[in-house]
């Protein structure tokens, strides 16, 4: 039997109380990376109630303090860098360049809210009566939940959880259930860093019974959610009965516009990279490429001709460029939409079907274009999360800007341009949260608000500072000096003329 995965609860490393498992799969050698705890409620409410008893003294315990602690993580992240790196190609298949990425996006993030520590940053204002003081300051909120995807098994838990714990608050985190080994390891570092035993918790285990118990769980107070948009929803409109704060990253749909005065080449090379990189499994990643009559027939040759060349196979090999995607069933999902596409009349260019670079293992699926696809195809409007580009072609800005924003997802989008009015003008009519000029869909950093309108989410955004909003609320504070009753609004004159 391999190594069991096992939940952190107030500092021990503890079996399922259901004593059941379940196995994480390599997906591009299909053997086990993992036996894995398949925790059930009783596990996530013994979690929360270590993290609520956890929080008394965490709250206490001085921002700087909790800083220090953080940037001890993201030293023992870089010191793990490459460890982490090779699970991740294992545990989820993305190439290891990418996979040392995702480590990296946790270690900027560890550092930044490290610093956050000696900034959560309040105000003060000017107050209306004499002697009196004013101020605004961030509150922790408690014990947070935080439920996470595969894609970014690393990345994704750090933005949660290192804004959630500089602010004070304590976490039962749940890892997907493709990369539950990734989520203790990265747990791992929090308790090799230091941190008090309870302060960070981890549940492994399915989704429809870990995550609705966290999402449901009465004394969990802010829950932090990045999936499907479905699920997200549930869970969104479940919390709400429960008056708990929902942050939600869903789907995406985004578009390249690529302008016929547009750098080809830079073009072609950023397609491809944010079309295919990750397997086309970013959230982020280009699904659409809405491209201008007068260039689509020389671009579309150029983009055929390298999509042909990108090299597949095992993720741990430094030449490969596109691993599997991440389990048999999320292959036979993106094979669904070629099969809705062919039937809506796009034009299959290439791909379109399983691949096999390692002789009969993996579920590997080659990189597809569909030209002559229209907005209302539903290739052009689902997310399909898998390495399938839509190609729509358009006459004018205005009508690319259009395409762009009729989707039901809002996460990013980009254009390539020469002209700087062009430019301007899509970055002020494009409706994502994100907008690239002249750069693929993909590469957002964390110093910047991460997340989408419309159905990409509920308005919340991750990363930069703006995290601190999903983890922290507004405490405001009025401090009289004055030793005597100043009623607000009412006594502001009188007062004054006493003076
Ligand atoms: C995701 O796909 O959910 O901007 C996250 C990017 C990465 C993060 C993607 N920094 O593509």
């Amino acid at each position: 039997m391999a190594e069991l995965v096992k939940n952190y609860i107030g500092g021990e490393w503890l079996a399922a109380r259901t004593g059941e498992t379940f196995q994480s799969i390599n997906p591009a050698t299909e053997e086990v990376v993992a036996d894995v705890a398949r925790s059930g409620a009783d596990d996530v409410n013994a979690a929360v109630q270590a993290a609520k008893a956890a929080y008394k003294n965490w709250r206490l315990t001085p921002a700087p303090r909790r800083g220090e602690i953080l940037y001890r993580v993201g030293q023992l992240l870089m010191e793990r860098k490459e460890d982490l790196a090779r699970l991740m190609v294992q545990e989820m298949g993305k190439v290891i360049a990418e996979a040392r990425g995702d480590v990296q996006e946790a270690i900027d993030m560890a550092f930044f809210m490290g610093g956050e520590g000696r900034r959560l940053l309040g105000y003060t204002a000017p107050v209306e009566m004499p002697n009196k003081f004013g101020m605004a300051l961030r509150d922790s909120v408690g014990v947070v939940g935080l439920i996470t995807p595969w894609n970014f098994p690393i990345a994704i838990p750090s933005w949660k959880s290192l804004p959630a714990l500089i602010a004070g608050n304590c976490v039962v985190f749940k890892p997907a259930s493709d990369t539950p080994k990734l989520g203790a390891e990265f747990v791992r570092v929090f308790q090799d860093a230091g941190l008090p035993p309870g302060v960070m918790n981890i549940i492994v285990g399915p989704g429809g019974s870990v995550g609705n118990a966290l999402a449901t769980h009465p004394d969990v107070r802010v829950v932090s959610f990045t999936g499907s948009t479905e699920v997200g929803y549930r869970m969104y409109a479940q919390a709400a009965q429960l008056g708990k704060k929902v942050s939600l990253e869903l789907g995406g749909k985004n578009a390249i516009i690529v302008m016929d005065d547009a750098n080809l080449e830079l073009a072609v090379e950023a397609i491809t990279w944010s079309a295919f990189g990750t397997t086309g499994q970013r959230c982020t990643a280009t699904s659409r490429l809405i491209v201008q009559k007068g260039v689509h027939r020389e671009l579309v040759d150029a983009l055929y001709e390298k999509t042909k060349s990108l090299k597949l196979g095992y993720g741990l090999d430094e030449s490969v460029q596109v691993g599997p995607v991440v389990s048999r069933s999320a292959r036979e999902g993106i094979h669904e939409y070629v099969e809705i596409g062919k039937n809506e009349g796009a034009t299959l260019l290439t791909g379109g079907g399983f691949a096999d670079p390692l002789d009969g293992k993996g579920f590997f699926y080659l990189p597809t274009l569909f030209d002559n696809v229209t907005p209302d195809m539903r290739i052009a409007r689902e997310e399909i999360f898998g390495p399938v580009l839509s190609i729509i072609e358009v006459e004018t800005l205005d009508e690319a800007v259009e395409v762009n924003n009729q989707v039901a997802y809002g996460l990013s989008s980009s254009i390539f341009t020469e002209n700087v009015n062009a430019a301007f003008r899509a970055i002020r009519d494009l409706s994502t949260g994100i907008v690239y000029i002249n750069h693929g869909t993909t590469g957002a950093e964390i110093q910047f608000p991460f997340g989408g309108t419309r159905g990409t989410g509920n308005g919340m955004r991750e990363a930069g500072q703006t995290a601190l909003d999903s983890f922290t609320e507004w405490k405001a504070v009025y401090v009289d000096y004055s030793g005597r009753l100043q009623r607000a609004q009412i006594d502001t004159e009188t007062i004054l003329k006493d003076q």
